[in-house]
């Protein structure tokens, strides 16, 4: 039997990064388990359209029969979109993924982790993963945090969801070495609001910026990544008083539901979906436009 290779990097990406042309790397839990279906499937191949539109090579990261593969073909995503067989797989689950042969949506944290290995500089994504609500009892923080901290690239997100400990995930990511700037902002954005009510210490006014930023880091071999948080554009956002509300709301639901655990952010997440008529998924969408076509100049600027 032939061996699979480590990582299979798509025909097209390979040849840009060869060339050193601008390569963005997209992730695909946002597609498995991010997104309900169909408009997860419109989402993944429209933000590759996006990208390419910007003069950019997109890199739609997963992991296809166990193989990582940095540049899916339409085709793989569209059965990352679609089939029911499809784990969520962060970096520690690569090699059970490999052995088993599975498919699976990569997280920020593999995806960044593979992205980086395949010599891609830049990757978007809507909302990092982060510290839980709780996590000082349970311990749940996302594998995201720890990875970028030792994985050296540019990468554009709107922040964390608020249904995690906003404050808590910058305090790591202060103690994990990793730089956060606003986007021409000094706050750091709540994903569906442009403020989540925390303060950033420093900000950028551009892709050229950002691409400053990332060479400063290289210079100093440091091998963190760099955070650009990229707010929502305050005409689109939830309205916070509202957001705020029925974030309570949901959050006491899952209480009383007694839900804890993995099955907590899919709780609050369909929770807030219903609960604003469909706008928190109609914000999450735009937050993801913005936040790709924000890292396609990033690349561009990055790939000079
Ligand atoms: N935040 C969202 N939607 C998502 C994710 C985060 O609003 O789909 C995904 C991202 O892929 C992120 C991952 O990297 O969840 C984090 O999961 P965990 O907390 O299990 O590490
Ligand atoms: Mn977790």
């Amino acid at each position: 039997m032939q061996t699979p290779p480590v990582i299979r990097v798509g025909e097209e990406v390979r040849r840009a990064l060869d060339d050193g042309a601008p390569v963005l790397a997209l992730e695909s839990t946002i597609l498995s388990h991010g997104l309900p279906n169909p408009r997860n499937l419109e989402v993944g191949l429209g933000s590759e359209r996006l990208v390419r539109e910007a003069g950019v090579v997109p890199a739609t990261i997963g992991v296809v029969e166990g193989v990582p593969v940095v540049g899916l073909t339409a085709h793989e995503i569209e059965r990352l979109c679609t089939d029911d067989d499809v784990v969520k797989v962060s970096v520690r689950d690569l090699p059970i993924a490999r052995a088993q042969r599975l498919h699976g949506g990569t997280t920020v944290a593999a995806t960044a982790w593979l992205a980086h290995r395949a010599g891609i500089r830049v990757m978007s994504t809507g909302g990092l993963g982060g510290v839980h609500r709780g996590a000082s009892d349970t311990f749940d923080e996302s594998a995201d945090l720890g990875t970028l901290a030792t994985t050296p690239i540019t990468l554009v997100s709107a922040g964390v969801k608020s249904i995690l400990d906003i404050g808590a995930t910058l305090e790591r990511l202060e103690t994990l070495n990793v730089p956060v700037v606003g986007y021409r902002t000094n706050r750091y954005p709540g994903f569906y609001v442009a403020d989540s009510g925390h303060a950033l210490d420093y900000r950028i006014e551009s892709a050229v910026d950002a691409a400053a930023l990332a060479h400063a880091r290289d210079e100093l071999g440091l091998a963190s990544a760099v955070l650009v948080a990229n707010p929502v554009d305050a005409s689109k956002q939830l309205d916070p008083e509202f957001h705020d509300r029925v974030l309570a709301e949901a959050l006491d639901a899952a209480s009383a539901a007694g839900v804890s655990g993995h099955d907590t952010t899919p709780f609050l997440l369909d929770h807030m979906q219903r609960a604003t008529g469909g706008r928190s998924l109609e914000v999450n969408l735009e937050v993801y436009r913005g936040n790709v076509a924000l890292g396609a100049e990033i690349a561009r600027a990055i790939a000079g």
